[in-house]
């Protein structure tokens, strides 16, 4: 064994004080993309282990502790902006007490904000850029081998001056299928530990995994600076292999898929459900597709083959206000497309956002009449975020980050108002358009169906509604 590397998702749990009960009906998956670096880090000979600290509620602090207990020699840590200031408390006190500790970031916020974060933060030694699998396995060699960073393709370093140096982009992972499967062995409890937010799932237990990357769409307000825009997927011969694993070892019966988006081409989503159709296996699974990908047609093969719910992101009942996303769609393709959908027999989650730059009283009341038009089960509505890495973001910011807002950017505050409006009216728009989706009876009554057939929906709405009760009686 070559000794051991700790990979960390840093604690970024922090919706506003005093709303930890959230916790209960919020997503609980783990970091695929730390799975998959465990997983390629122990091919090639080291000891490897994975800290979920939210899912496990630990501090910054206890994470420190635990790395500086078991000594490793290199700590990798995932960042999403949301998480950067937590990840830098971890990093400050491990290299305080141990310099001798190698620690590499990564993941989207360093895909697109890498240097200023390595120029602010002293304590992280090496970002790798873009998808990390093939640059960790060179680096972590280069390291050991006492050789220069300057020939590791895909990262920023300081050399011996401190002046940080990037280096070129190695070419992007064509084929997925060479990758090893991502390291689930290594979760403590998995998979009953792990769980998407409450109703997001027919059954349990249930897994996570990601079969393409990229996306060729270039809506405004998404950050693809990870994967970028050519689409790469597994073959689908390769999907369910993972998802027999999945079942036959783990017990998995329910499967999301969180690509960018999972049905980019209708011939492969076709002949990966007939796949699944041919070789069985019981397993339920949900995805994502834009409202331009589906067709009827795939649709019923889909549904045959146990897709369960097919997440769109919708956005908004204005065709005006899509355009102004970049977001290449029309309320009318929408309408049909989850129409569709349900015709198929297959739930409908609608992926909305509101308060993007140009929103006003009109365009908020189209998307109240649109979500009262179609037929979805869920819908998820996020405040408009501006993430580094997306064209907005650049729009609104330049390229440079505003720090006040960096564990602010997790979708639920809305740090930036559109025109006209001020953070307590957009508030009461958000409050306002939630309820009316959830208190109508037929919506109530899925979710109480629901909640019987599944008792883990039960169990988490009970903890939530106790936490949440605990919380005013201590106010
Ligand atoms: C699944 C998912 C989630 C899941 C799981 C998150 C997780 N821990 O992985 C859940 C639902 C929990 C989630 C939550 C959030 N998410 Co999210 N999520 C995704 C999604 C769709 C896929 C992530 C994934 O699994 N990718 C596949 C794996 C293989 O990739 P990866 O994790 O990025 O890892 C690779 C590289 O980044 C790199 N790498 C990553 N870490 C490291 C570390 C080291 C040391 C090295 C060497 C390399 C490396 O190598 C990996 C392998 O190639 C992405 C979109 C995307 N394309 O990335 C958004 C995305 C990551 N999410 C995003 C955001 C903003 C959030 C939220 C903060 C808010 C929101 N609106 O959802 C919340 C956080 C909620 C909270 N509690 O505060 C943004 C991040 C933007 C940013 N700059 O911060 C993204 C990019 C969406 C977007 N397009 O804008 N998310
Ligand atoms: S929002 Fe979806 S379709 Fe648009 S660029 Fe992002 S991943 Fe692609």
């Amino acid at each position: 064994m070559l000794g051991e590397i700790i990979f960390i998702n840093p604690p970024y749990e922090q919706v506003s004080a005093g709303t930890d009960y959230l916790k209960h009906i919020t997503n609980r998956s783990p970091s695929i993309g730390l799975l998959l670096l465990a997983s390629k880090a122990r091919e090639i000979g080291y000891t490897t282990e994975i800290i979920e600290s939210d899912l496990e509620g630990l501090s910054p602090e206890t994470v420190a502790q635990r790395v500086l207990e078991k000594n490793p020699k290199f700590v990798g840590i995932t960042l999403f902006t949301v998480g950067v200031f937590n990840a830098s408390i971890i990093a400050k006190i491990i290299k305080e007490k141990n310099p001798n500790i190698y620690i590499l970031v990564g993941g989207p916020h360093i895909s697109s904000m890498g240097y200023e974060t390595m120029e602010r933060f002293g304590e992280f030694d090496v970002c790798v850029i873009h998808e990390g699998e093939l640059i960790l396995e060179n680096l972590l060699k280069t390291i050991e081998n006492g050789d220069s960073l300057e020939g590791v393709n895909g990262i920023m370093y300081r050399d011996a001056d401190g002046i940080i140096r990037k280096t070129t982009p190695p070419p992007t992972i064509e084929d997925l299928d060479s990758l090893p499967i991502p390291a689930w062995d290594l979760l403590p409890n998995f998979p009953h530990g792990y769980l998407p937010a409450i109703y997001d799932y027919p059954r349990s237990p249930v897994a996570t995994y990601s079969a393409s990357r990229g996306c060729p769409f270039l809506c405004e307000f998404c950050d693809t600076s990870t994967f970028g825009g050519k689409i790469r997927y597994n073959s689908p011969k390769h999907v369910h292999s993972v998802m027999r694993h999945l079942s036959e070892v783990y017990g998995v019966k329910h499967l999301q898929f969180v690509d960018d988006l999972f049905v980019a081409h209708n011939a492969r989503v076709i002949e990966f459900s007939k796949l699944l159709i041919e070789d069985k296996i019981d397993m339920t699974w949900s995805c994502t597709a834009r409202v331009n990908t589906v067709k009827p047609e795939t649709l019923a093969l889909m549904k045959e083959a146990g897709c369960w719910e097919i997440s769109f992101g919708l956005e908004s009942g204005s065709d005006w206000l899509l355009d102004e996303m970049k977001k290449s769609q029309r309320v009318k393709t929408a309408e049909q497309a989850v129409q569709w959908t349900h015709e198929a027999g297959i739930k409908v989650k609608g992926l909305f956002m509101l308060g993007y730059p140009g929103e006003n009283q009109e365009s908020i009341n189209l998307t109240k009449d649109f979500i009262k038009r179609v037929p979805m089960t869920t819908m998820n509505l996020s405040k408009f975020t501006p993430y580094p890495g997306s064209p907005i973001y650049r729009k609104l910011y330049g390229t440079s980050i505003r720090e006040e807002d960096w564990d602010r950017l997790n979708g639920m505050n809305f740090v930036y108002q559109a025109e006209g409006f001020t953070e307590e009216q957009l508030d009461s728009e958000y409050k306002e358009i939630i309820k009316s989706f959830y208190k109508r009876p037929q919506i109530l009554w899925y979710y109480t169906k629901m909640s019987l057939i599944n008792l883990t929906h039960l169990k988490r709405l009970t903890m939530f509604f106790l936490g949440f009760f605990r919380s005013k009686i201590k106010i």
